[in-house]
């Protein structure tokens, strides 16, 4: 058998799809498919995670296309940030330059890996054509409401006197000792990246959007988001954090009134002891009048999360007043409580929370019950010993006094009345703090005047371009004197321009909207086809996005409807725009979202570069080509898993699609002809031919593409073995090799051209139809088969609540292999079959 070279077609391909505009799609095309992967990041190097990334949306969209979709599959480049500030002083250049070049670099290479992009639609955030409108945008919240100047804790490095971003900030090499430690560096304090000096932190004004505004609706659309994948929805749920409570304020010992929220005031008489976060000013003011409070802040302040045990805390010689009791109970600095979440204070029940108990054992503080279960509990109360363990669920009041015998739910409803409290909702949510102190980012376009405050950049000023960069301790913006120097907008005198830029995640919040209207230069994107295309069909991308970027891109989605850019009129006409909101505005950016696995070196730890299990993209492509690579990952796993790089993998990708290759040459040689007519095998090869269209077909929709490649091989392996029979049909061989080279198309495309060429077909094969699997209606064992399986699967996950499908898939398979043998076995040709099938192989 032949080969191909991978070499001489690959290219070749890419240049014929190009010059034909296969994966354009025109401004006018009505609602498209619209598949997007997550941007990159320029790094300038392309890495396996990327390539599996970017070979499933492009499978995808290729599949859509050729089931005559309009399809928008566009790409662009996630080019600000940090890194490049710091890559270019490595290298002595400027982040631009760099930047672009690994644009080049990455676009050639995803060029070679056969990605379909509309490139006409390609988009570049680093450009002042896409930054001026988040300056736009954010003028335009600004407006809403949904800006606002907020203190922040920033990094400042006294030395270098400058703020430095968070991952400027490293940690000394010196182990950290044991508790109590002290302060200074070599204990693993954290220290300026440049000058090794400890940081201190600073309380300074920044710039914030308030996400919080929509807090509760993030949360609550999430329930609809029925496409998405449920730990994603689970993450955004905690990350949002809402909480539903009562605050209640004690007095101190020290004169403060102090306010804690509790989710269970109901158990306030089972108070016995007072807790505040070290960062709460209470705590910070005790700190510094006694120095056991003082060392205790300080440590844990320090710091990382999992090196505090979270029963440590320090007691600070002052009492609270329960308002319940009239008790004065100790209070304590502990770190278990949050500075960000409710009030940082609280007062802590030992015998009805794991924490409170764990603390109180560790500090020798009274355990006193006051909710046992209600009677019709699964849990007797006498088997209740909160001594030994906290019961931390509703009941039924005890050692509370007049209210006894209330149930919990009765209990708070009565307490935030008696004891003057208010009942209210707390997210863990906090206001998204977008000011960046570093160069390569969008300026927020402010400028401060000395009379007037903060002033906003007129409009018709936007962009605020970037000035030159120069290397400087800081950051380059805050240099930039002469940049720096402007008129106030309002009052003309000599004023400042804002210096800090937008966190780079406010680009990427958008973006998906830039991809409709590229070059538009009115407005950010074209509300009305924003309104026709949106939402993302199916976005593809990291499960590290889960929280932020996908909130961020939800909010910002929400907070465009509402100012109404989702409208026919382009939306800086302050005149256009239909005065009603439109009814089909989005609320949701993406209806479909799939995050895909890690790609696994051959060891099964994860791939990197630097750990000498990486493998590098360029070097597969070189070696085996881009289809071999693409092939390989897709049926590797499904797209969800991980899997682990195998050479033998690649090479029978590889193999597969070489052979596939000398079959269909062969068969363009031969002239044809051979048995004819009612040969019950020739029919079975067809039904079978048709069978594995349907069920790739399926396959492909459920994002199933190892399934789907699985039933084209089991395609192949039955073409063969029917073609080495000396009265095949070539007909059928032929019209079975057609059949699979169309299945492939989406994920080797290369190939499959090649072998479409060779078998006379007409056209390109990314522009081909898709086979719609017209099963014969006799043929309903194999059709039943895919569909009941598919029933099978959801059933299992419906009722079981499972949401690992792969499990799933894998018990449900031998279902397959019985079925299939019934149907050779019930066969007229039943040996013949039962041969070509591979007995063997279904009995197992
Ligand atoms: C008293 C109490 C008694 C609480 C009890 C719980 C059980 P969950 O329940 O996890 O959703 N809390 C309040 N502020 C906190 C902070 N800044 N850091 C850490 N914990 C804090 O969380 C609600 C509970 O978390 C609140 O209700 C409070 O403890 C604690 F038997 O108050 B509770
Ligand atoms: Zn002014």
């Amino acid at each position: 058998e032949r080969g191909f070279d991978h070499a001489e077609i690959e290219p070749r391909w890419q240049r014929t799809w190009d010059d034909e505009g296969v994966f354009r799609i025109p401004d006018d095309a009505e609602d498209p498919e619209y598949v997007l992967a997550m941007f990159p990041y320029t790094s300038g190097d392309l890495h396996m995670g990327h390539v599996r990334n970017y070979t499933i949306t492009d499978a995808y969209a290729r599949f859509e296309r050729m089931r005559g979709e309009h399809v928008l599959h566009p790409m662009g480049w996630d080019s600000f940030g940090l890194p490049a500030e710091n890559a270019a002083e490595e290298r002595d250049t400027n982040p631009r330059d760099w930047t672009m070049d690994c644009i080049d670099t990455m676009k050639s290479q995803f060029r070679s890996m056969g990605f379909g992009y509309d490139w006409d639609r390609e988009i570049t955030t680093c450009e002042p054509e896409y930054y001026r409108w988040n300056q736009w945008l954010f003028e335009r919240f600004r407006e809403a409401g949904l800006v606002e100047r907020q203190a922040a804790e920033l990094n400042w490095c006294p030395s270098c006197e400058t703020v430095l971003a968070d991952e400027q900030v490293e940690e000394a090499e010196t182990p950290k000792e044991s508790p109590g430690g002290g302060g200074a560096a070599g204990d693993g304090a954290e220290i300026c990246w440049r000058c090794d000096t400890p940081i201190d932190h600073r309380e300074m004004d920044q710039w914030f959007l308030t996400i919080t505004d929509y807090a509760e609706e993030l949360l609550e659309a999430l329930d609809d988001l029925e496409g998405w994948p449920n730990n994603v929805r689970e993450m955004q749920r905690n990350w949002i954090g809402r909480q539903e409570g009562d605050s209640v304020e004690f007095e101190l010992t020290t004169g403060d009134t102090v306010e804690i929220f509790t989710t269970r005031l109901d158990t306030i008489h089972g108070a016995t002891f007072f807790a505040m976060s070290p960062g709460h000013e209470v705590a910070q003011e005790l700190a510094e009048e006694d120095d056991d409070v003082a060392e205790y802040v300080h440590r844990v302040e320090g710091a990382d999360e999992d090196e505090v045990d979270e029963t440590s805390g320090v007691f600070t010689g002052e009492y609270a007043t329960n308002p319940a009791t009239g008790e004065e109970i100790p209070v304590y600095v502990a770190d278990y409580v949050l500075e960000d979440v409710g009030t940082g204070a609280l007062y802590a029940v030992p015998a009805h929370d794991e924490r409170d108990h764990a603390f109180a054992e560790e500090h020798d503080i009274p355990i006193e019950q006051v909710v046992e279960p209600k009677p019709d509990a699964d849990v007797d109360p006498e088997d209740v010993d909160v001594q030994e363990a906290a019961y931390p669920e509703d009941g039924v009041l005890v050692g509370s006094g007049e209210y006894d015998g209330l149930t919990s739910e009765e209990a708070r409803e009565t307490f935030v009345e008696v004891f003057d409290g208010e009942h209210r909702v707390e997210y863990r949510l906090r206001d998204w703090g977008i000011s960046r102190q570093r160069y390569w980012g969008t300026p927020i376009p402010m400028i401060h005047c000395d009379e007037c405050g903060y002033v906003e950049v007129p409009e018709e000023d936007l962009p605020v371009e970037l000035p030159e960069f120069v290397q400087t301790t800081g950051n380059p913006l805050d240099a930039a004197e002469e940049w720096k120097a402007v008129e106030c907008p309002d009052c003309g005198g000599p004023a400042e321009r804002e210096t800090d830029t937008m966190d780079t995640f406010v680009d990427s919040s958008w973006y998906f909207l830039r991809f409709l209207s590229p070059d538009l230069d009115d407005a950010p994107f074209d509300g009305e086809r924003a309104s026709d295309w949106m939402p993302v069909d199916r976005y593809v991308g990291g499960i590290e996005h889960a929280v932020m970027h996908l909130l961020y891109a939800r909010f910002f989605t929400k907070v465009l409807d509402d100012i109404d850019l989702f409208e026919g009129a382009p939306a800086s006409d302050a005149s256009g725009g239909s005065p009603e909101r439109s009814s089909d505005g989005v609320r949701e950016p993406f209806a479909n979202l799939t995050n895909q696995g890690m790609v696994l070196g051959e060891d099964g730890n994860k791939m990197s570069k630097s750990g000498d299990n990486g493998v590098s993209p360029t070097e597969i492509v070189e070696a085996y080509g881009a289809d071999t690579a693409r092939l390989f990952i897709m049926e590797a796993a499904q797209p969800e898993k991980d899997f682990a790089w195998s050479p033998e993998g690649v090479q029978s990708a590889h193999q597969f699609l070489q052979n596939l290759h000398g079959l269909a040459a062969e068969l363009a040689e031969s002239d044809g002809d051979g048995a004819t007519g009612d040969d019950p095998v020739a029919a079975y090869v067809d039904r079978e031919t048709d069978a594995a269209a349907a069920r790739a077909t399926a396959e492909f929709e459920d994002f199933r593409f190892n399934h789907a490649l699985q039933a084209v091989r089991d395609l192949v392996s039955l073409l063969r073995r029917y073609h080495e029979r000396a009265d095949a049909d070539a007909a059928v061989v032929e019209r079975g090799v057609r059949t699979v080279v169309k299945l492939l198309g989406p994920v080797a495309p290369h190939v499959a051209e090649e072998v479409w060429g060779l078998l006379g077909g007409e056209g390109l094969l990314a522009e081909a139809e898709w086979p719609e699997a017209a099963l014969p209606e006799d043929y309903d064992v194999a059709s039943r088969l895919v569909e009941d399986t598919r029933e099978d699967v959801r059933d299992i996950v419906d009722t079981v609540g499972i949401e690992d499908p792969q499990t799933i898939t894998l018990a449900v398979a031998p279902e397959w292999k019985t079925r299939a043998h019934e149907l050779a076995r019930d066969s007229e040709a039943d040996n013949l079959i039962g041969d070509l099938m591979g007995h063997d192989e279904i009995r197992e």
